[in-house]
């Protein structure tokens, strides 16, 4: 059954194959969507248009989130089309040197960087796209556990996070009475470009198979899955919540003596 028939996407935070954004684009694509794509520069801009021939050759937009001129020019590339009834926000940075060390050192300049792309970033896509959102439309963003626990070296990246979460509550709390939800998908580590950046991210990938109920990393298609319900029906009273694709590794207390 195909439960997106008809309906259009945008998806952001394409960079490659191997990019979260791509899997959710496959499903939602699977599912029956019609789907544009925002890059944020030229040098990803061949992949992204590749990535998007091969799920129906929708449009491909440059967007810069840190720019309220590129936000703009984006929304008015987008007017041909039509209205959007789901939104992915799949869009992080942090400077390399913020993701190890101490919390302590991160600089305001770093800091700054990270809360606008990371998490004001959702802020700003919505208030750019607001009008080109259908009523009832699904918006989704993804994050990740280092929101609400402490993951080392993560660092300021689940600070930014942690805002992220926030605004989804309160941007679903504004669009609520359009019957339009946002949500935020909490995915479990897979390696792309972003991730890679993290300090120790292989032995993060390392622990979740010997410590997580399913045993097992997640996949950029495990996430799309849960976009496509998120973009549904099927999640229809579902909003404000943060829904995690991890394999269930957010619930463990303890670490089982397998894992040791
Ligand atoms: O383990 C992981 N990979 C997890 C990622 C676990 C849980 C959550 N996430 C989140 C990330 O924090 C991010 O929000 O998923 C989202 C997607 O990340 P990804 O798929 O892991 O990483 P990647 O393929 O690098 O896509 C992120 C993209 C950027 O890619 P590059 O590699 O070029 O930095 O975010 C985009 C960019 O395409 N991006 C921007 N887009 C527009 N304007 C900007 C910007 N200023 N900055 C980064």
């Amino acid at each position: 059954m195909k439960l997106l028939e008809g309906k259009k996407a945008l998806v952001t935070g394409v960079a490659n194959q191997w990019s979260i954004a791509t899997g959710i684009a496959r499903q939602l694509h699977g599912h029956g969507a019609q789907v544009a794509f925002t890059y944020q520069g030229e040098r990803v801009k061949e992949q992204v248009e590749k990535i998007a021939a091969e799920l129906g050759g929708g449009p491909v937009i440059e967007c810069d989130v840190s720019s309220d001129d590129s936000l703009r020019a984006m929304a008015g590339a987008l007017e041909s089309f039509g209205k959007l009834d789901t939104l992915v926000h799949s869009i992080a940075f942090v400077k390399k040197e913020d993701l190890s060390g101490t919390v302590y050192d991160t600089s305001r300049d770093g800091f700054s960087m990270a809360l606008d792309i990371s998490a004001y970033s959702l802020i700003a896509l919505v208030n750019a796209l607001n009008e080109r959102l259908n009523d009832g439309a699904s918006v989704m963003a993804l994050t990740y556990l280092g929101a609400t626990a402490i993951v080392p070296n993560y660092n300021i990246a689940g600070i930014s996070k942690a805002a992220l979460e926030s605004i989804v509550r309160y941007l679903a709390f504004d669009l609520g009475s359009r019957g339009i939800r946002v949500n935020a998908i909490s995915a479990g580590p897979i390696k792309t470009a972003s991730s890679r950046q993290v300090g120790g991210f292989s032995r993060i990938l390392d622990v979740v198979p010997k410590v997580a109920p399913l045993r097992r990393n997640i996949t950029q298609d495990d996430v799309g899955k849960t976009a496509v319900y998120l973009a549904s029906d099927l999640s229809s009273a579902i909003t404000a919540d943060v829904h995690f694709v991890d394999s269930g590794y957010h619930a463990m207390g303890m670490y089982p003596p397998s894992a040791e």
